[in-house]
């Protein structure tokens, strides 16, 4: 708690809120007071100016309470800062505006959905504390999907002080029409009306004192990536504090009346200066129309697979393996070295020097996560960030729609299908834009199988590594066959129908390298703090269960599945159990069993598609529930048990 919001009744101002936290000056008082309903826990409203000499008023359960001076002065009460929403249509910046108020790290793509969960955080603006939340984008308060009904839930709650409503100034007269539904929600409005600088260079002009009288609002021009406008923003917000922002004019009850006015609005007040395609524009129209776009984005995900491998494949042999060899392991030499054998020595070293195959917590336990696992991680996300700020997986969506809905999905399932190639956490969330439950639950189930995550891929790679490359094609092929193929099975078993796509496709923009480079710093934090420390468990779990020796008595007990039916060895039993811990720890544990490339390939199909992770797997209980969930998971098991199976008949066929 923040010392400065504990005050007293006396001191509180005019409207303001707040909870009583004692009530000074003995028994008497405090039984007096309670009596009227003024006890600890309870909250109040002050009802008049902090300055004034008389009594203080405050209303308690919706009664006014006039208490002298001296009473009020012994009420110590802690203040709760105002609340302000920042609210408006997908993908005008809001999250971008959100960082720049809060200083917190949040994600924000060029793409609608980008905020599907809300994100609450503090600032200090005309020196008053708010507690400021970044509502999910949305079109309409009238919610047709699950983020939408987050904002309007938000939105409808009580407390909001002030609604902070991002406009996207290269699309006013879209943007308007919630605003203007916002505008019956009672409370003062502020517009900021960002991306200025786009509209700028679009040729757009919005004259702001126009918008301004015919809104009731004030209306501040805003680029949220650099900060202009700020300023603007301070003083509005100082008026706020004096009471002198009024409440927006009210809208027309009729919808087709407010579409009117929204129009009649930006005739009067944007004027649009005609000029040529710019070279941007003219790739936008080349990757959308499919003749084109379809060869271009076959183009762009060999690209990045390239580029992924390219950049994860160069840090790890330039850079991390021998630092590691070169200089950790020398240095674990020289301090541990001197270590007694014993039980100690083998948890921090392993068995045997092999940063691979030692399961020491200082050496495979950090060789892991750190060289094998990071860079593809980094790799990944900064392939994937450049992506979604250019704006280019919108166009994706689209041109992949058609094929989107043989599996029951419209091409928006796109988005969260390249976000699982990363992890399946935010994957699985980011399906929450999805309309209807039955696509969601078909979405999760192809993100969960479509490919592996990326720090499973980069196991796979570097398992793979010393052997053909077919291999690694086969591998991911088959996972995504699987994938496909089961979640084909679901949509023929969910009945209900595929709705239309219907997204808005913004723009293509240079993305701002400084966002570019938060982002990407935010989801490296994120896999240290979430991951990392897993993955070192997962080692250290599989280090001790070898060293009690309890891995073969389970070994036994599955052999017939595992050796008989996949065809391996059966101490892989281990390594299956561990996979819904960590499925990366679990393909490097297949290293010291030195497996032909053929069993590689199976035991990577099988354990990326045979259950979700642990996170994955928590996840999807509280999105979709456990009854869905589960039949996802059983037709995921199934699928990946039948085809593994097939695979490693198919492979001693061949002798592989
Ligand atoms: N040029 C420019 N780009 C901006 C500006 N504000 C935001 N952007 C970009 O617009 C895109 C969308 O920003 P977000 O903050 O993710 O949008 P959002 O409103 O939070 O979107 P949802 O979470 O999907 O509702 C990002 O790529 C931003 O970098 C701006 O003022 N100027
Ligand atoms: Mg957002």
């Amino acid at each position: 708690m923040n010392p400065s919001d504990v005050t007293t009744l006396l001191s509180m101002r005019e409207d303001e809120t707040a909870q009583i936290v004692e009530i000074q000056g003995g028994q008497p008082l405090k039984t007096k007071l309670n009596a009227m309903g003024l006890y600890k826990g309870r909250n109040i409203v002050k009802r008049s100016p902090a300055d004034s000499t008389g009594p203080a008023i405050v209303e308690v359960m919706g009664t006014s309470l006039a208490l002298g001076q001296g009473m009020a002065a012994k009420i110590i009460v802690k203040t709760q800062p105002l609340k302000l929403m920042l609210a408006g249509n997908p993908n005008v910046g809001k999250s971008v505006v959100f960082a720049r108020l809060t200083g917190l790290e949040v994600i924000s793509s060029n793409y609608p959905g980008t905020t599907v969960e809300y994100t609450s955080g503090h600032t200090v603006l005309a020196g008053e504390r708010f507690t400021i939340v970044d509502v999910p984008g949305a079109y309409s308060y009238q919610a047709t999907n699950k983020a939408e009904e987050v904002a309007s839930g938000l939105l409808a709650e009580d407390g909001k002080a002030l609604i902070l409503n991002v406009v996207d100034a290269t699309n006013l007269e879209r943007n308007l029409f919630y605003t203007l539904e916002l505008a019956s929600l009672g409370v003062p409005i502020i517009i900021l009306l960002n991306k200025w600088d786009i509209a700028n260079t679009h040729g757009v002009n919005i004259d702001v004192s126009v918008l301004q009288k015919h809104l009731g609002v004030r209306v501040i021009p805003f680029v949220a990536t650099t900060g202009e406008g700020i300023a603007e923003l301070r003083t509005a917000m100082e008026d706020f504090k004096r009471g002198q922002l009024s409440l927006p004019n009210p809208p027309p009850e009729n919808v087709d009346e407010r579409w009117k006015l929204i129009g009649r609005i930006t005739t009067e007040c944007q004027k649009i200066t005609h000029r040529h395609a710019t070279f941007l524009e003219n790739i936008q129209d080349a990757t959308s129309r499919p003749a084109t776009g379809l060869p271009i984005a076959i183009l762009v995900m060999f690209t990045v697979f390239l580029v992924i491998r390219t950049i994860g494949e160069g840090l790890i042999n330039y850079l991390l393996d021998p630092l590691f060899t070169g200089v950790w392991m020398p240095f674990l030499k020289t301090v541990l070295g001197g270590l007694d054998e014993g039980l100690l020595k083998t948890m921090l070293l392993g068995a045997t020097p092999e940063p691979m195959q030692s399961f020491g917590l200082l050496t495979t336990g950090l060789y892991l996560p750190f060289v094998t696992v990071l860079p593809y991680i980094v790799s990944f996300y900064l392939v994937l960030s450049l992506l979604e700020d250019v704006g280019y997986l919108p166009r994706l969506a689209v041109l992949l729609d058609s094929y989107m809905h043989h599996i029951g999905l419209h091409g928006y399932g796109t988005i969260p299908l390249m976000l699982g190639l990363g992890c399946k956490v935010p994957a699985i969330l980011a399906t929450r834009v999805l309309e209807t439950p039955r696509e969601r639950v078909i979405a999760t189930a192809l993100t969960l199988t479509l490919a592996p995550c990326m720090p499973q891929t980069a196991m796979i790679f570097s398992l793979l590594s010393p052997y053909p490359l077919k291999y690694t094609f086969i591998v991911f092929l088959s996972i995504a066959f699987v994938g496909i193929l089961s979640s084909y099975i679901l949509s023929r078993m969910l009945k209900g129908e595929t709705p239309e796509l219907f997204i808005e496709i913004p723009p293509y923009q240079i993305p701002s390298t400084s966002i570019l480079g938060r982002k990407l710093y935010l989801r490296l934090k994120d896999f240290i703090v979430d991951a990392v420390p897993m993955i070192i468990l997962g080692v250290l779990i599989v280090g001790m269960l070898e060293t009690a020796g309890l891995l073969n008595g389970l070994a036994q007990f599955f052999k017939p599945v595992v050796t008989g039916m996949l065809g391996l060895p059966p101490e892989a039993v281990s390594v299956l159990t561990l996979g819904f811990l960590r499925k990366d720890v679990s393909i490097a544990l297949l290293v010291p069993f030195n497996l032909a490339p053929g069993a590689i390939v199976v035991a990577s199909v099988l354990l990326t598609l045979y259950m979700p992770c642990m996170a994955s797997f928590m996840v999807s209980i509280r999105e979709l529930g456990i009854k869905k969930s589960a039949l996802v998971f059983f037709i995921n098991f199934a699928a990946a048990v039948i085809f593994s199976t097939l695979l490693n008949l198919l492979f001693r066929l061949l002798d592989w």
